[in-house]
């Protein structure tokens, strides 16, 4: 499928996708997500795809939501939009989704990279929900993505006042998972993306469901929610192999079954 908003490809059990609006600094229009959305949703169901990767350019991830399409929207011209959706396909991925973060991920942008599952970052990275400064608030998960992953005085603090955190303080807040030198971070991402790949895709699946359930339910819900999993698992071919494979001190050959 042609797309004019994203670069798609693939290798080694991994999808990659690009934004590519580099002049607006990868600013997310409505076209773009929904190309975004349809591509990613492609990925997660062709079965050579173990990992989805997910990277803008060097100097930005994407700098935030496309204003101009804001500048004379009402209220209910945002409700008829519908623009959340493309959001919630994103967010209903069932495979594991890395996001290799270089330079600005504002607002939208960095709300993106927090509906990803693990966040790579490039040491030229910046972080930050500046709606506050356009008269706005985060609308696609921030108040509670951030929150959650940072504590809420440090949230409270970034959404109230826009400031924008390097990726050594999102790193020391426990919003990405690691720095990495700017040379380096796309292909760091893409390593790991290849050894999530290498894993059993059910098993992988199921760890990124229960994991989201931590977000979602009690304690006790999680709990119950990772043990049915947990038993679903001892049916699957690639527990059997695995076991077997480690039993016999060879390399495991997993099918996704
Ligand atoms: N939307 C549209 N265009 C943008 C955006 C954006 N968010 N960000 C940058 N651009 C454009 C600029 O207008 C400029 O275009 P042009 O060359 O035609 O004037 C080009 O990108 C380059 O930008 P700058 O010249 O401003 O580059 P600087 O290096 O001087 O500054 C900054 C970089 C600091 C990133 C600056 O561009 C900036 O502050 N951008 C806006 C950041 C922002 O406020 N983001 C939040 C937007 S609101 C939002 O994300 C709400 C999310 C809600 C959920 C999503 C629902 C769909």
């Amino acid at each position: 499928m042609a797309y004019e908003h994203i670069l798609v490809e693939s290798s080694d059990g991994i999808g990659i996708v690009t934004l590519n609006r580099p002049k607006v600094l990868n600013a997310l229009n409505r076209a773009l997500m929904d190309e975004l959305a349809t591509a990613l949703e492609t990925f997660d169901r062709d079965d050579r795809i173990r990992c989805m990767l997910l990277t803008g350019g060097d100097r930005a991830f994407a700098a935030g939501a496309d204003v101009r399409e804001f500048a004379d929207a009402s209220s209910i011209d945002m409700v008829r939009s519908y623009r959340f959706q493309q959001w919630e396909r994103i967010r209903r991925l069932t495979k594991p989704l890395v996001a290799a973060v270089s330079g600005y991920a504002l607002g939208g942008g960095c709300e993106l990279a927090m509906t990803c599952d693990i966040i790579i970052a490039s040491e030229t990275a910046q972080f930050g929900q500046p709606e506050i400064r356009l008269g706005l608030i985060p609308g696609a998960g921030g108040t509670q993505r951030l929150t959650r992953a940072i504590g809420k005085s440090r949230a409270m603090e970034l959404i109230l006042t826009g400031r924008t955190i390097t990726a050594q303080e999102a790193s020391a807040f426990g919003l990405v998972s690691r720095v990495v030198p700017k040379e380096l971070y796309l292909e760091e991402a893409k390593r790991l993306a290849r050894e999530i790949a290498a894993m059993p895709p059910v098993a992988v699946a199921m760890a990124k469901e229960a994991v989201q359930q931590a977000f979602e339910t009690t304690l006790d819900g999680g709990l119950e929610f990772e043990r049915k999993c947990f038993h679903l698992l001892f049916d699957s071919d690639d527990k059997r192999e695995g076991i077997r494979a480690f039993l016999e001190k060879r390399p495991p050959e997993f099918r996704g079954r």
